[in-house]
């Protein structure tokens, strides 16, 4: 549409006059995913968006995600002003995981090791030793356990599960869930796949463990998209927020891709996987925080220190 193409050249425009660089999810819109693109910033995960940031000389991170991205980002790079579309984009995993009821459950089991996911409140982050996205869980999560740690893991109970299954580790589990991945049912991917016999099933594991038990390959989405490549299957059923496709496409435009079906919460489609949270960037509040800088991250220093510690150890983490 004419208004989405005088928007982006305003996006374009105000990129350079404040010197900032667009960092976005793959479940951001096609349309912000494209103009990342565009314009030298990136589309990635979270642990890619993070490194991304804190790397990049611009003295302005636009950040299109979910509200723990931007704070991650502000976390790493204090010095930037770190601008996100909208501060209502939160998610279910960061909302289920107060600070003040985290702290007393790490408090009552002081004998483990704390590791908790990305997609958490910078105060939760600081009560953690760790801090690991879906792409490295794994790898830190053995280490942990080859030097004979407990430990204790939060808040996606989903992911959590997959973890302790893969790698046999002592883990006590937060009750959390991802209310995208959660929507997901082995029994619609298995009618799917049942229509197309040779397709194969990517999943996140922050779906349940029904579902992540009848995937050829579970994985995060840098490494669901690494996987459509080196499959020789030309159809893909793929479980996690639609936004993947953008990216996912792009990488194998030979290939046929479905979306798994899921139960549907309603917030944004009927039936597909697509965070309400992450919807809420739009070109418009993109455009809105640029010219206005609104929609600014702060984060308290103290605070900063603390949550900078568990997200170095990842940053520096080598498997
Ligand atoms: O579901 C999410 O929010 C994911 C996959 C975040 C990430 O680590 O990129
Ligand atoms: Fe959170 Fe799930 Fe949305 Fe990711 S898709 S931001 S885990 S609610």
């Amino acid at each position: 549409p004419v208004e989405d193409e005088a928007r982006i050249d305003e996006i374009k425009r105000l990129l350079q006059e404040r010197n900032a660089v667009l960092v976005a999810h793959y479940y951001t819109d096609d349309a912000i995913q494209q103009l990342a693109e565009d314009t030298g910033g990136c589309v990635a995960d979270s642990l890619e968006m993070a490194r991304f940031g804190a790397r990049h000389e611009a003295s302005t991170l636009v950040v299109a995600g979910v509200r723990f991205m931007g704070e991650t980002a502000k976390i790493l790079s204090p010095e930037k002003r770190v601008l996100m579309p909208t501060l209502e984009a939160t998610c279910s995993l960061d909302v289920g995981c107060p600070a003040d009821e985290f702290s007393a459950f790490c408090d009552a089991h002081p004998d483990r090791t704390v590791v908790v996911y990305a997609n958490t409140s910078a105060a939760v982050k600081a009560r953690a030793d760790w801090v690991v996205t879906s792409s490295i869980a794994v790898d830190v999560i053995e280490h942990l356990q080859s030097r004979g740690e407990k430990i204790l893991w939060a808040p996606d109970k989903h992911l959590g599960h997959y973890i302790r299954e893969k790698t046999g580790a002592d883990m006590l589990l937060w009750d959390g869930a991802c209310i995208v991945h959660e929507e997901f049912k082995a029994k619609g991917i298995e009618d799917l796949k049942s229509l197309y016999p040779d397709a194969a099933v990517l999943v996140h594991p922050e779906s349940p463990a029904s579902v992540v038990d009848i995937a050829d390959v579970a994985g995060s989405t840098s490494q669901l998209i690494q996987a459509a490549k080196s499959l020789s299957n030309d159809k893909l059923i793929v479980a996690t927020d639609r936004g993947i496709f953008f990216k996912m496409q792009q990488a194998v435009p030979e290939k046929t891709l479905f979306e798994a079906p899921t139960a549907g919460n309603g917030a944004t489609c009927k039936s597909c996987a697509h965070c309400p949270w992450m919807a809420m960037n739009a070109l418009d509040n993109l455009a809105g925080s640029l010219r206005n800088l609104d929609g600014e991250i702060h984060v308290d220093d103290d605070l900063r220190q603390r949550a900078l510690k568990p997200l170095e150890r990842m940053l520096n983490f080598k498997a």
